[in-house]
């Protein structure tokens, strides 16, 4: 498969023990070295050094803090084994006997045990490790991968790759995120393997009753999560997202729609989709420029005769309520009369192989030379080229074909771990940021690096505003800095299914800015696939249509009236609920949550959620589950255990526990409130920039039990959220009762201008505001929906209504 296994050799006993404050360190027979430090109470980092590498210091890309409050161990050793306390009561038991470990949590249940002894292979430099798996455990996370949600039973290799319309089952695709969450009977853990080389996870595929993991070079440096007290899932995100960092708010006109295609060009073509969206009342806030805006695809350059002022097309979409985001690509033209290209070349900003030329490859613009970005020297020589965009007005940026993706060269010799040819040779070399190393250790976070670049760029040179990036390419940490797409996928059914497993696992792999091509990239969607699609996308974190060069037009109403209006409600849709989408990323900034969780992430108590992947929440109170069938009119959908549901369409209620048939006609996406759920909304508007002056709405599901919610919102750009100009909307309810209170120093002119309550049996008898009885209030019978009005720009409210 990957490699020939039979050189590999287990790293042998343990011969000396040296303790440390936060852990110890094993001399192995093999010469090796293994290491374990207690980072937290629930972050244990196992280190092995082949023999001889002792002094290798430690570096990793994904790594954004390792400033944990560590742990002081205790260090208990006798003939057989060696184990290590913590005050917490967590503890390894070392085996002396073949350095096997076992990892226990505070109650003393096992998180993770070896399944024999870690190995390594001293002349390919191939390391790995086997663990024992309970055959009921199931594995999320890994990053994007074209595969069934649950990675039980899948083996998975992590090699950034390009991969056009990639058939569901191919592996691997264009991110690598090495951290799973393991999920059983309710509990669970996590690990991160930081190696950066070529890995492997073969998650209980070969043997049944171990998963293993390695990787082709680097160190066996994994960090175990065994998530405190509670072992949820949501503690074990934390902790990882605490490890690698997590994503800053996305300004607010980032989480509206997005209309991308390769490529709107000329710049009327561009004015005319901008107008039209306007024009059918359908919201939108960006539009994308795909490569076509370029002149000869050098980058940094716009075409003379597509765009000629670009500056005034910017300004004049902007005053139109749009933002324009245009794609960047690594590969740099070789010509002699290219600034960049001369520039790069005079001060060795490029790759170079081996014996210390530039490397050079074919790619969009014909031959090509590619930024070093792990040298901070390119990084920061590329970034300022960003500047006349940023001057001319370009909000964000695309970051594409960083695998790196190369046109395949006839000459590449395939080598011994079968490196596909359409990325750098492994000789290429990278500076490593003062780690050098060559293209098998980078390769894999070439484009994360890229993606930071852009990022770093935009804030050092525009720093009131909030960066956009997009990447195709990416690494654990890669959440850091960019928003990711899934590539180039297909205008099928399937493809549309399979968008909702890979944006739910890129979100538990700390990855929340999620988003598929709306519609497929390759080929042409029905109308009927295009709305689903919509649909489906309606509440996604990033919601971008987007398509290939030669198709026929993917707008919203490129299908017809019929569709067209269908569409637009989605896109509505939409834009009713962003605040509460944005609140989310708040969250995620705070916690490390996903935005868009797999049902299981919420319930990992009801085991019949963990193979759901037609179906998904938005953060804790919204329940989507799309059509993703073509001509279907129903689906069953599952309301786990622990909370009842509410039709948002109907009112019906769903109890806890129960799988129902749901109507879901062409024109509805089935979508659920939780009871006792409330959420901030408002009024549909056509792009983010009327909502300053939007009144916001609070959505609430009536309950009989009381709960309490909180939410979030600010300027929407900037940075001063940093510093406390925020505001939190604190919801609570009772029967019969809501009450909501506004805090914060965020100045806005914001009124709160109604309140809407679903899962209202009947019309009320008594709404009384603030103490004072309210007449102005509506029941609308077939949705049972309550709206009642708020006047006076009050910050605190009781409302109480009796039925
Ligand atoms: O070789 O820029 O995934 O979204 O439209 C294809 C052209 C390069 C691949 C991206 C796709 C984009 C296309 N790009």
């Amino acid at each position: 498969m990957l490699i020939t296994r039979d050189r590999l050799r287990a790293v042998g006993d343990i011969v000396r023990v040296t303790r440390h404050t936060h852990g110890v360190t094993f001399a192995l027979t093999s010469g090796a070295v293994l290491r374990l430090t207690f980072m937290s109470r629930s972050v244990i980092r196992v280190r092995l050094l082949p023999p001889g590498d002792e002094l290798e210091p430690d570096w990793s890309y994904a790594v954004q803090d390792s400033r944990f409050e560590s742990e002081e161990v205790l260090v208990e050793e006798d003939h057989d084994v060696v184990e290590i306390i913590t005050m917490s009561g967590v503890r390894v038991v070392a085996l002396r006997d073949g350095c096997i470990l076992t990892i226990f949590d505070e109650d003393g249940r096992v998180v993770v045990e070896d399944y024999q002894s870690p190995s390594l292979d001293s002349s390919s430099g191939f390391i790995e490790t086997a663990k024992r798996r309970e055959t009921n455990e199931r594995y999320f996370g890994l990053g994007e991968k074209a595969k069934p949600m649950s990675r039980d039973r899948q083996t998975l290799v992590m090699w950034n790759t390009d991969t056009y319309a990639y058939p569901p089952g191919t592996d691997p695709l264009y991110q690598s995120i090495p951290f799973f969450i393991a999920v059983r009977e309710g509990i669970a853990h996590g690990i991160f393997f930081d190696n950066p080389y070529r890995s492997f996870f073969d998650m209980g595929e070969t043997i049944e009753e171990c998963y293993k993991f390695g990787a082709a070079g680097g160190e066996l440096n994994y960090y175990v999560f065994t998530g405190g007290r509670k072992r949820s899932p949501r503690n074990i995100l934390r902790d990882y997202t605490s490890l690698t960092g997590r994503s800053p708010l996305p300004p607010l006109w980032a989480l509206g729609y997005q209309q991308s295609r390769w490529s709107y060009y000329p710049e009327q073509r561009v004015r005319e989709l901008a107008r039209r969206f306007r024009e059918s009342r359908i919201p939108a806030d960006v539009i994308y420029l795909d490569i076509d805006y370029m002149d000869d695809f050098r980058v940094f350059t716009w075409n003379p005769t597509h765009f000629p002022n670009p500056k005034q097309l910017i300004s004049d979409l902007k005053d139109d309520g749009f933002r324009l985001v245009v794609i960047i690509d690594p590969g740099i033209k070789v010509d002699e009369n290219y600034q960049v290209y001369c520039e790069g070349r005079d001060h060795g900003h490029f790759c170079r192989i081996e014996e210390g030329q530039e490397f050079q490859a074919q790619v969009w613009p014909g031959i090509c030379a590619f930024p070093d970005f792990t040298n901070p020297k390119t990084r920061e020589w590329f970034g300022a080229f960003y500047r006349q965009y940023l001057d001319e007005g370009v909000s964000g940026f695309w970051n594409d074909m960083n695998e790196p993706s190369i046109f395949p060269q006839r000459d590449t010799q395939e080598d011994e771990f079968d490196l596909p040819e359409k990325t750098f040779p492994v000789s290429v070399q990278h500076a490593g940021d003062g780690h050098p190393g060559d293209h098998a250790r980078y390769h894999n976070v070439y484009g994360m690096q890229m993606a930071r670049t852009t990022y770093e760029a935009v804030r050092r040179l525009s720093p009131q505003q909030r960066p956009l990036v997009l990447t195709r390419a990416g690494f654990a940490g890669v959440q850091r800095y960019s928003a990711v797409w899934t590539g180039d996928n297909v205008a099928s059914w399937e493809h549309l299914s399979l968008s909702i497993p890979m944006l739910c696992n890129l979100g538990v792999s700390g990855v929340p800015f999620v988003g598929s091509d709306v519609g497929g990239f390759s080929g042409e969607p029905s109308g009927e696939l295009f709305a689903r699609w919509l649909q489906a996308s309606a509440l996604t974190p990033f919601c971008r249509s987007h398509a290939e060069i030669g198709t026929s037009d993917q707008e919203p109403w490129s299908y017809g009236e019929q569709f067209e209006a269908i569409n637009r409600a989605s896109i509505e849709l939409r834009y009713q609920l962003l605040p509460l989408l944005y609140s989310l990323f708040h969250e995620h900034e705070e916690t490390g949550a996903p935005v868009m969780r797999p049902m299981w992430f919420n319930y990992p108590m009801d085991e019949a959620t963990y193979l759901i992947e037609d179906q998904f929440l938005v953060g804790a109170d919204v329940l989507v589950a799309p059509v993703l069938r073509e001509g279907a009119v129903r689906r069953t959908v599952y309301f786990p255990s622990g909370d009842r549901w509410i039709n948002w369409w109907t009112g019906e209620l769903y109890e806890a526990g129960t799988e129902m048939e749901i109507d879901a006609p062409i024109e509805r996406l089935p979508l659920f409130a939780r009871v006792g759920g409330a959420f901030p909304t408002q009024p549909v508007v056509q792009h983010t920039g009327e909502m300053s002056f939007t009144p916001l709405g609070i959505t609430a599901v009536a309950g009989d039990s009381s709960s309490v919610s909180s939410f979030y919102y600010d300027a929407g750009d900037g940075f001063d959220y940093q510093r406390g100009s925020f505001c939190i909307i604190d919801i609570a309810q009772a029967k019969d009762r809501i009450s909501f209170k506004r805090t914060g120093t965020f100045n806005s002119s914001r009124e709160i201008g109604d309140i809407e309550l679903l899962g209202i049996k009947a019309a009320p008898q008594v709404v009384k505001v603030n103490g004072v009885l309210a007449k102005d209030f509506t029941f609308n019978e077939p949705t049972k929906r309550l709206v009642i009005p708020l006047s006076g720009g009050e910050d605190e409210w009781i409302v109480t209504y009796s039925v």
